[in-house]
This record gives C-alpha cells, structure tokens and sequence, in this order.
C-alpha cells in the first residue's frame, strides 16, 4: 500500500501541504510568517504588496461578529521596494513565499508583479478582490475583461506560478475565472470577504471607521465553497479554497469542492497557530479512514455526486 502524503503541487510550487495563512491575517513580519510555517503550514502568503506604502483606513478596522470577523484594513503596506528585503529574509529561512499584491492600475499590477518575482518570492497572488477600497483598487475583479487584462499585463511580467484570487461579491464568478484562465493565471483562489456591516446600536452608527468591511470565518464557509464549486466547474486550472476553513472536516469539504489547495485566516484569530496542525491531522485521519493516499486523488469529487454511494463516516474525525 502507498504512504499516505499531504504534499501538493500546484502549477510547479510543490508544498509539503495544501495549507497557506489567507493574504492578510497576520501582518507579514518575516518572524510570524516563519511561525505559520513551523506551526505546520506549506506555504505563507504575505499581506497585499502594492506600489508605495499605504497607511491604511483609520481605525476601527476589525470587528468580531456573529461567527466570524469583519476587516476594513484598507491595504496598509510597506509599499514593494521596502517588502523586496522581507522576501530575501523570509527565503533565507527557507520558507515558501507567495506574494500577495495589487496595483491602482494595470500598469501598477504589472510593475509590483516584476519586483516581486525578481525579488524571489515562490508564487504570486493577485488580489483582484479588496472589498475595502475604491475600484480601481479593489474591486477590479468585478469585471471579467479587466481580470483579463490585468491578469495577461502580470503574465508578461513573471514566469512565477500566478494565482488570482477573487471576489464572492459578484454576480457570474465563472465568468470572472474563465476571464482569468484566458488571461494566464496558474490558478484561482476562491475567494476574498464578503461584503458587510455592523451597527453599534448605541452610539447608532457603523462600527468600522469605512463603515463597510470583508466578512471572513465560519458564517462565509457555504457562501466561499459555493463559490469553488463553481470556479472549479468553468476552469481547467487549479483552484485555491479560502472561507472560513477551521476544521479538518472545512478541508475535506473544499477539497471535494474542488480545491487543490487552501487557504486559512479567521481561523488563526480564533483557534491560534496550532490550527494548521488541527486541520492537517483532520485531513489525515479523512484520508487514512476513507482509502486515500494523494490530496490529488479526492479533489473535486463531489461533482460526481450522482455516481457515488460511498459510506462518508470518518471513523475518529469529530470535527
Ligand atoms: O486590506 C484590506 O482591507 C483587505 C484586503 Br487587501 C483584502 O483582500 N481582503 C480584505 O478582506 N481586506
């Protein structure tokens, strides 16, 4: 009997996981991103890296709701030149990097895209999808033909693995994928927050300073995997699963979904670092219980849903 392995490849960035922290939830200090990675992650993903530093939208800019959280960070960055040297420091120790980025602009989009890939990180993720700011810089992902174009002016830039993560709140995501597959994306991550609010009822007015904010955690996870399963339905490329995953039993689910890999963030909030070696083990034990050696050979299965009749029961996976 082959051994069982969690390691994945995804076009060419071969991880020792499927697990990554989602752009963002950390900061992206070289130190914690290193931790992510020793408490059991394959791979880290920085905060969005755009062409100049950007303070951000003042505070509040984090909320806890019901079943998850609420952000309007507002991209806050060092800006490309300065994250160039975090990239070298995360490399030396031996960390699998993959940037995350943006630009107000094309030509923006093209020229960080560059610096990073020269700068040495593993993968690229183009965040097509910030629901926190104005759409030139955010909500780009909106529309399939800037996601073409956008994607296809990054493509000429790098020969790095390019994933482009999009948003939920839109109204055709298959579109919006096949726009970017035709562009030269490697693989789609599926997806960025979902749009929301929340009231103080005491002082009557929003809780964020931006008044709205990227809903994330368990209370997206259905809205988040719909969304895969779709993605997963209209391309041929590789699909990275992010909404929400907490458990063992969420990865399962975005695996079957059709995803090739995942990504985790509110998670980390709620359950602390060892949530990586959490879910890891759930796969596992999925794995071991239900006859499967490769993430590989469980991916997207669920689509076959009219031709199965497996026994589900994980024997030992209570969560
Ligand atoms: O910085 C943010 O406000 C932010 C970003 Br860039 C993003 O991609 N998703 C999100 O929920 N917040």
């Amino acid at each position: 009997m082959s051994k069982l392995s969690l390691a994945v490849e995804i076009s060419g960035l071969k991880l020792r996981n499927p697990l990554m922290n989602a752009a963002g939830v950390l900061g992206m200090t070289p130190d914690i991103l290193k931790r992510v990675y020793d408490s059991g992650a394959g791979a880290v993903i920085s905060k969005s890296i755009g062409p100049e530093p950007r303070r951000g939208h003042p505070n509040p800019t984090l909320v806890r709701v019901e079943c998850g959280a609420l952000n309007a960070m507002g991209l806050p960055n060092p800006g490309v030149e300065y994250f160039v040297e975090e990239i070298q420091e995360i490399k030396k120790m031996g960390v699998p990097i993959i940037a995350s980025f943006f630009g107000g602009s094309t030509q923006e989009f093209a020229d960080v895209a560059y610096k990073l890939s020269r700068a040495g990180a593993d993968a690229l993720e183009l965040n097509a999808s910030c629901p926190n700011v104005a759409e030139e810089l955010g909500m780009l992902a909106a529309d399939a033909a800037n996601v073409e174009k956008v994607t296809a002016a990054v493509r000429d830039e790098t020969k790095l693995p390019l994933f482009v993560k999009l948003s939920p709140n839109v109204t055709n995501i298959k579109s919006i994928a096949v726009a970017a597959e035709w562009g030269g994306a490697d693989a789609i991550t599926a997806v960025n927050t979902s749009k929301g609010i929340a009231i103080d009822i005491n002082l009557r007015r929003p809780i964020l300073a931006n008044v709205t904010g990227g809903l994330s955690g368990p209370a997206v996870k259905p809205v988040s995997l719909r969304c895969v399963w779709e993605v997963a339905q209209a391309v041929k490329i590789p699909v990275i699963g992010c909404g929400g995953i907490t458990t063992g039993r969420d990865a399962i689910e975005y695996i079957l979904a059709g995803a090739s890999a995942l990504e985790v963030g509110t998670a980390v909030m709620t359950h602390g670092l060892d949530v990586y070696k959490e879910i890891a083990d759930g796969i596992t034990c999925y794995m071991e219980n239900n006859g499967f050696t490769s993430i590989s050979e469980m991916v997207g299965l669920a689509h076959d849903y009219e031709n199965i009749g497996v026994d589900n029961a994980c024997l030992g996976m209570t969560k």
